[in-house]
């Protein structure tokens, strides 16, 4: 163990020391590489795929105007005078001096995505130039009025392409209102938020609020294909739901294809009216801190890659990791990128507290596919909170944080030995196959201590200083089994029913590897949601949507409805009434996958690897075969979360009461992932649903011109591919 932990140190030294050394040369002077852009397959809607490879920029024509929007935050209150929005007072000028050999290929970029994405559509607007892009950090402002009365929190986003440079190598991005991170939705329990969208980019979009229950509005959840259609380029639509019983750290993204990747996410903080009890250490602040993989490439190109027949689900490896979506790259590491690390969003983040305080970080991980490691040195994480679950603080040295997760840690700044320390999200490496040379897996950060405000802006980098602990060499969710729920919740003693799934990457048609749950691989259904096909079959008395028209019922009030869906690419479970669900997955594949489950928190009753305890291991996982693990369940206070983790070759056991009525989407939280169709559904309450009416602006959408844009690729696309070889 000691020359374990000896080797891992002197690599980690290595490996800042090259950070820092690439902050301190690039201080000294500008640095632009190459103006040729390896762009490999893009998609960019229309079905329409272009494929090349390291493509020089002056063959890409130039936009014709660079138009600049007149939103930067976007957030309008309308009864909270005292309570103005968050705004990040960054100045974010660019650093026109060093800038000037990247443009021409930026412009190069930007006329590649609007020479590809060019039609019709007169509202989509041109890419923005780089220097418009606002970087966000986060800390919460502490003048907000926690007790104000319920009101509605109003944002106007605009979501525009813009090429960007995150870590210095630009590439094209979806952004909305010009941040990257995203903005920041902040409320109080009680509060409804409403988002107005409008689509200026070339591909469709939609927007998923993360955790958010949507109790009542099961429409503006905004999972493609489930809940809505598509809002197409050009097009506009409002969410508007109120944030209810539920409080703490969430974040929202796209949800159409794999577009929250390019950069189409952010935070969601609600501030519960209880907040300052169920968080039982009291802190000075309150920040976010964004945890994400990068790549340098867009979705599109590397989900076209992904899916190609015989990659054997080899998920696209990204080039490096942000916090808060800074990170910094030599650029001569990328001689064939346009990259500029010198303009002022590019570098390490500064996290600055006052000496001797408590500090609440809201962790969240909104990558793609990376699991993060987490530590800040010398201080103990004492973790507070789990998606949106308050718990009994626990001290940790390092967090293990899948996509989609979140933790808050409060910290003490009183560690006495230094005055700055690295803050760490390195990826567990060994879930990666054929990483490329130039990943740097550690995304660092600095928090530095000051006596009071903001800490003097300081030259000297950290001391590393690690724990003795191995690192994690298995992507896997911690053990969280021993925090609990400051609001104490039994889960109920027995379920109504159960299911098993199995989740399995299987080869297909045209040689493409799949994810299953079951034999059921999905593909949304983008003209016809399944909430607004149910709706709609329940009004009109389709007797596809009762029980006695599936293949095999088991329960009349829950069941897999294979009548009104197609399990090939639908696979939904139906509930009516309310019903309380096990759900047991096993995972024949050897990756681990984050199970988000849409609309509710679950119990995380037990998780494991290889097969759970049973009576026989010859008989299959029934109910009453595994009957020696519901032995040894502890349903006292179970953690209730929205996403956790089956790893490879395990298995995870969940519970929840299926009492809120909609279609929820339950996926793999790895983009690629999902978007190989590893996501079921679950349509419960449809009692209530046949009670509920589509919104016009819904149905609206769904005749839109233009909703297909963006789609992922179909398996029909590759068909030639596959014969080609
Ligand atoms: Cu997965």
């Amino acid at each position: 163990m000691g020359s374990g932990r000896g080797t891992r140190r002197s690599i980690l030294e290595a490996q800042l020391a090259v950070a820092a050394e690439t902050k301190h040369l690039l201080k000294l002077r500008g640095n632009s590489c190459g103006s040729e852009l390896a762009v490999l397959v893009v998609r960019l809607g229309g079905g329409r795929e272009v494929k090349s490879s390291t493509l020089p920029a002056t063959r890409f024509p130039k936009p014709q105007a660079l138009q600049v929007g007149p939103e930067m935050d976007g957030t309008r209150r309308e009864e909270a005078p005292n309570s103005s929005p968050d705004k990040a007072e960054l100045d974010l000028s660019p650093d026109h001096s060093s800038a000037g050999v990247s443009v021409l290929a930026i412009l190069g970029v930007a006329g590649f995505i609007l020479g590809l994405g060019r039609s019709a559509q007169d509202m989509v607007d041109q890419v923005e130039d780089v220097s418009k892009v606002e970087t966000n950090d986060y800390l919460l402002d502490g003048d907000w009025n926690y007790s104000a009365p319920p009101q509605r929190r109003v944002y106007n986003w605009t979501v525009r392409e813009h090429v960007h440079n995150p870590d210095g190598i630009y590439r094209p991005m979806l952004l909305v209102n010009n941040q990257f991170p995203g903005p920041l939705i902040r409320v109080n329990e009680g509060d409804t938020i409403v988002v107005h969208i409008d689509n200026r980019a070339t591909n469709a979009t939609s927007f998923h609020w993360h955790g958010i229950y949507q109790n009542g509005t099961p429409h503006m959840d905004g999972t493609v294909g489930i809940t809505q259609c598509p809002i197409p380029p050009g097009g506009k639509f409002t969410y508007e739901f109120t944030v209810d019983n539920q409080s703490g750290t969430y974040w929202w993204h796209a949800h159409q294809s794999a577009q929250s990747s390019d950069g189409l996410h952010g935070p969601l903080v609600v501030h519960g009216r209880k907040e300052r009890d169920l968080q039982q250490i009291a802190y000075g602040t309150d920040r976010v801190v964004l945890l994400s993989d990068h790549y340098h490439d867009l979705s599109s190109a590397l989900l076209w890659q992904y899916l190609a027949p015989d990659m054997e689900n080899t998920e696209p490896v990204p080039q490096g990791g942000l916090i808060n979506g800074r990170g910094i790259r030599n650029c001569e590491e990328f001689p064939a990128r346009q990259c500029d690390n010198t303009t002022s969003n590019v570098g390490l983040p500064n996290i600055d507290l006052e000496r001797g305080k408590s500090h609440r970080l809201r962790i969240i991980n909104t990558g793609a596919f990376a699991e993060f490691q987490f530590q800040i040195d010398g201080h103990e994480l004492a973790v507070t909170e789990v998606d949106g679950t308050d718990v009994t603080p626990i001290n940790y040295h390092r967090l293990n944080i899948n996509p989609a997760q979140r933790y808050s840690v409060v910290i003490n700044s009183s560690v006495e030995s230094a005055d700055s320390f690295w803050m760490r999200a390195r990826m567990i490496t060994q879930c990666f196959t054929d990483p490329p040379k130039t990943l740097q897996p550690d995304a660092v950060a600095i928090v530095r201590y000051a006596a009071t405000g903001p800490a003097a802006d300081s030259e000297q980098d950290p001391t590393p200083v690690d724990w003795e602990e191995k690192l994690a060499l298995e992507c896997r969710d911690m053990n969280t089994t021993e925090l609990k729920p400051v609001d104490v919740l039994a889960a109920p003693a027995e379920a109504d029913a159960f299911f098993y799934f199995r989740s399995n990457f299987e080869i297909g048609a045209y040689r493409l590897s799949r994810g299953f749950f079951d034999s059921s691989s999905f593909r949304p259904n983008i003209h016809s949601p399944t909430l607004q096909r149910t709706i709609d079959g329940l009004s009109s008395g389709n007797e596809t949507f009762t029980s006695t028209a599936v293949s095999n019922p088991g329960n009349n009030a829950a069941f897999i409805n294979d009548a009104a869906f197609d399990k090939t690419h639908e696979y939904v479970l139906q509930t009516t009434q309310t019903q309380t669900l096990d759900i047991l997955i096993s995972n024949f594949d050897d990756g681990n996958h984050p199970l988000h489950l849409h609309g509710y928190k679950y119990f995380i009753l037990a998780q494991g690897h290889g097969y759970p305890p049973m009576k026989s291991t010859l008989e299959s996982l029934t109910r009453e075969n595994i009957q020696p693990l519901y032995d040894q369940l502890d349903l006292s206070n179970p953690l209730r979360r929205d996403t956790a983790s089956v790893e490879a070759f395990g298995w995870i056991l969940l519970r929840f009461v299926a009492d809120n009525p909609g279609a929820w989407a339950f996926h793999c939280h790895v983009s690629w992932h999902s978007e190989a169709g590893l996501l079921m559904q679950f349509l419960t309450r449809t009692d209530e649903l046949a009670k509920l009416e589509v919104p016009e602006a819904n149905r609206e959408l769904c005749g839109m011109e233009g909703v297909e844009r963006g789609m992922g690729p179909e398996d029909e696309s590759y068909r030639d591919l596959a014969r080609g070889r």
